[in-house]
């Protein structure tokens, strides 16, 4: 069966943002796993937006945590389905904040276990939910509400962590990096998680049209040029078996992506020069390590 043709497991009706990449990401992994699935989810904007009191858009059976401790509250359910010889696929979801900071600890201690779950982290490279604070994973130079560019500064100041390279530290069985914009990819890449038995990680690149400022009909286009620019790399590790990276004929340079977003058009003044080639730097780098 084509896998966008599977059935929508993600209600009408939910609270998300027009365009948020997070809501696409959602609909296409709840399609790649199917109805046998539980999901845990993390504090965050996709907890919030798909239950409001009373309320779920959530057509398969759904947990919320703690912000911190998803990865702990998969690894007690897969416990329990072990005792009741039961073999739903157990999912948390997760956002970068989630994952990259707060819930590091919790996802360490569930990929030691070596459980069979997957985790995803939807990374919309900041805390969205509470107003755009800065998180490990968002990127240098961005403008956030704790990073905020102005005569002072010029945005964040550190690079994005590497956490799919913390994860392969782990010797985790699957880690692979996905985007809303390359769906085909996203959705056979969650799918394949069903295959493997073990922990598997997958970072999902999910423009957010508040956070990042663009207009709410261009997240695509945005997460395209992530990929595009070398800015994101997407890629695939299973265990024993060579990497798999998406390869990218015309590449382009990363300032159509930084233009294209407030968070980042302070780097276009001639002052901040310095920043976006340092951040072409970084692109050229990926594209040379990764082979893109
Ligand atoms: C221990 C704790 N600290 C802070 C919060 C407040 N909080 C709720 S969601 C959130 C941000 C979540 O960020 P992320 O995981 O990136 O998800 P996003 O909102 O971006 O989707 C924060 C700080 C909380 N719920 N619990
Ligand atoms: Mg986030």
């Amino acid at each position: 069966m084509v896998l966008a043709e599977r059935e929508n497991l993600l209600a009408a009706g939910h609270r998300a943002c027009p365009g948020c990449g997070a809501a696409i990401a959602l609909r296409q992994i709840l399609r790649a796993l199917g109805r046998d699935t539980i999901v845990v989810s993390a504090t965050g904007c996709v907890e919030t937006f798909t239950s409001p009191y009373g309320m779920s858009a959530w057509e398969v059976p759904w947990i919320h945590s703690l912000f911190e401790n998803s990865a702990s509250v998969a690894s007690g359910v897969h416990a329990a389905l072990e005792f009741l010889r039961e073999k739903s696929s157990v999912v948390v979801i997760s956002g970068d904040g989630g994952t990259f900071d707060i819930g590091m600890g919790a996802m360490s201690g569930m990929f030691e276990r070596k459980q069979n779950i997957t985790y995803i982290c939807y990374d919309n490279e900041a805390y969205m939910n509470t107003g755009v604070q800065g998180s490990s994973a968002t990127p240098y130079g961005s403008s956030t509400t704790t990073t905020p560019a102005g005569k002072a500064s010029f945005g964040k100041i550190q690079p994005k962590k590497d956490m799919p390279a913390i994860a392969l530290a782990h010797d985790v069985d699957y880690v692979a990096t996905a985007s809303i914009a390359y769906p085909q990819d996203l959705m056979k890449k969650v799918a394949k998680t069903k295959e493997i038995y073990g922990p598997k990680y997958i970072q999902v690149h999910t423009p957010c049209t508040i956070g990042w400022g663009f207009d709410s009909s261009k997240t695509v286009e945005v997460g395209k040029l992530a990929v595009e620019t070398g800015l994101v790399p997407i890629y695939e590790v299973e265990k024993g078996k060579p990497m798999v990276v998406k390869k990218v004929k015309n590449k382009k340079p990363v300032e159509e992506y930084l233009r294209f977003q407030t968070r980042f058009r302070h780097l276009l003044k001639e002052e901040q020069k310095d920043i976006a080639n340092q951040i072409q730097a970084i692109c050229d780098k990926n594209i040379e390590r990764f082979g893109i």
